[in-house]
């Protein structure tokens, strides 16, 4: 999940919150990075997170689900691709499965490459394997450089900070 818009840790943990209700059996929640915009953006810096869990959603459902709570959150799905957005949720790995569609790639494509994804995800799913490239997350976030990502105390559970 990433955010750069607007109250950004509200939003990841709006999201988080209601991920927990409807989607996520079981969730776990990754440490909250502070990130310089990739793709040489000139734009805010984000939030970025990741939650891991069960679902009973098959991706493409899951996918909607995930651009419903974009729209709670004020995004506005029709803006041009990256622009800044008070919430971006991806799809970045489902179980062992490879999805390949014009809305969808599983596991997403800028997975092995960006510490802003692979950093969070490792907290998460550190041993699970990338199915493509068959390494661990753990292995690929080692290798990746980690300038611009930087973890903050910020939690994304509200238990975990008081209940403010
Ligand atoms: N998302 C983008 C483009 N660039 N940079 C960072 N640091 N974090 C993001 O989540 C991000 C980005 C498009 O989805
Ligand atoms: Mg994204
Ligand atoms: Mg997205």
């Amino acid at each position: 999940m990433g955010s750069n818009l607007g109250p950004r840790i509200e939003h990841l943990r709006g999201a988080a919150r209601r991920l927990a209700k409807t989607v996520l059996v079981e969730p776990r929640f990754s440490r909250v990075y502070e990130t310089a915009p990739a793709y040489g953006l000139d734009q805010p810096d984000y939030l970025n997170a990741c939650c891991a869990g069960w679902t009973r959603l098959e991706p493409g459902t899951l996918l909607a689900s995930l651009k419903d709570l974009e729209t709670q959150a004020g995004r506005d799905l029709d803006a041009p691709r990256y622009s800044s957005r008070p919430l971006d949720l991806d799809i970045l790995l489902y179980a062992n499965e490879v999805v390949e569609t014009p809305h969808l790639a599983i596991p997403h494509a800028a997975l092995a490459e960006r510490a802003f994804v692979l950093l969070p995800l490792a907290d998460v799913a550190g041993p699970w394997r990338h199915p493509a490239l068959g390494r661990s997350i753990a292995e690929l976030a080692t290798a990746v450089d980690p300038e611009g990502v930087t973890v903050t105390e910020l939690c994304l559970t509200e238990a975990a900070h008081g209940g403010s």
